[in-house]
C-alpha cells in the first residue's frame, strides 16, 4: 500500500490549499507537516529537499515535489481530473490559469500593509466581478445548454474543484458575491454530487476537517495568514 502524501507548508491556506482540495476531493488521506518557524524552513532548505528553497513541498509516490501547479497537475493526472484528451486539458489549463491569476491577488492581500489593503480589496472585487467570474459564468452557460454539470467535458476536473475553492474565497472577501453569478452559484449545490466521498457523514467530516475552509458552507474564520508575520 502506498504511503499517505505528506504536505509540507505553513499552517495556512496559501499555495497548499488547492492541493488539499484536490486530495480531499478524490478521498486521498494526507499528513501535514507544518513549518512553524524560520529555523524549520531553513532546515528543509539545508537538507536539500526544497528544489527552489520554497514550500509547498509534497512527498508523494516516492517523490518530493515542489511548485504548486506541478503538484496539482500530478494529482489531477493521477486521479483523472485532467480531461479526456489534450483539447480538454488545454481548456482546463486555460480556466485554472485564470483562477490562479485572481488567486494570486487573493493570496497576497492579507500580507499587504494595512494602508494598501483597501485598494487591493477593491481591485480583487473589480477583477472578480468584471473579468474572471463573468468569463466562468459564460463557460458555465455554454456547458449548461449541453446539460453538463462540469466546466469541461462530461466529468469532474480540477477546474471545477479550484473554481469552488475560489468562490469560497470571494464569498469571504465579498459576502453575497456569488449571487451575481447564478449559474456558478448552482455549482455549489452540485458539490455533494461531484464528491461521492461526501455522502457518508464520517467521510464528510474527514473531508471538511482536512481543509482550512469548510465546505459546503463558506468559511467564516479570520484569515490565518496574519499569524505568520513577515518571515514568509
Ligand atoms: N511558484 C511557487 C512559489 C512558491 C512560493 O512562493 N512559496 C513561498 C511560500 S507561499 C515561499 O516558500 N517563500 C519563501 C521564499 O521564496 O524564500 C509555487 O507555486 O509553489
Amino acid at each position: 500500500m502506498s504511503r499517505k502524501p505528506i504536505l509540507h507548508y505553513y499552517n495556512a491556506r496559501g499555495r497548499m490549499e488547492s492541493i488539499r482540495w484536490l486530495l480531499a476531493t478524490v478521498g486521498v488521506e494526507f499528513e501535514e507537516k507544518f513549518v512553524k518557524t524560520r529555523a524549520e524552513l531553513d532546515k528543509l532548505r539545508n537538507d536539500g529537499i526544497l528544489m527552489f528553497q520554497q514550500v509547498p513541498m509534497v512527498e508523494i509516490d516516492g517523490m518530493k515535489l515542489v511548485q504548486s501547479r506541478a503538484i496539482l497537475n500530478y494529482i489531477a493526472s493521477k486521479h483523472d481530473l485532467y480531461g479526456k484528451d489534450i483539447k480538454e486539458r488545454a481548456l482546463i489549463d486555460m480556466y485554472t490559469e485564470g483562477m490562479a491569476d485572481l488567486g494570486e491577488l487573493v493570496l497576497h492581500h492579507p500580507y499587504l500593509p494595512l494602508g494598501e489593503q483597501q485598494a487591493s480589496l477593491a481591485q480583487i472585487k473589480d477583477k472578480a466581478r468584471n473579468r474572471y467570474f463573468p468569463a466562468f459564468e459564460k463557460v458555465r452557460g455554454s456547458v449548461k445548454s449541453h446539460r453538463q454539470d462540469y466546466l469541461v467535458g462530461n466529468r469532474l476536473s480540477k477546474a471545477d474543484i479550484l473554481l469552488v475553492e475560489l468562490i469560497y474565497y470571494m464569498e469571504e472577501l465579498d459576502p453575497g458575491f456569488i449571487t451575481s453569478f447564478p449559474l456558478l452559484q448552482v455549482i455549489l449545490s452540485l458539490v455533494p454530487t461531484w464528491f461521492p466521498v461526501l455522502s457518508s457523514t464520517s467521510n464528510c467530516q474527514t473531508w471538511c476537517s482536512s481543509l482550512h475552509c469548510s465546505p459546503p458552507s463558506p468559511p467564516t474564520s479570520p484569515h490565518i495568514f496574519s499569524q505568520y508575520g513577515n518571515w514568509l
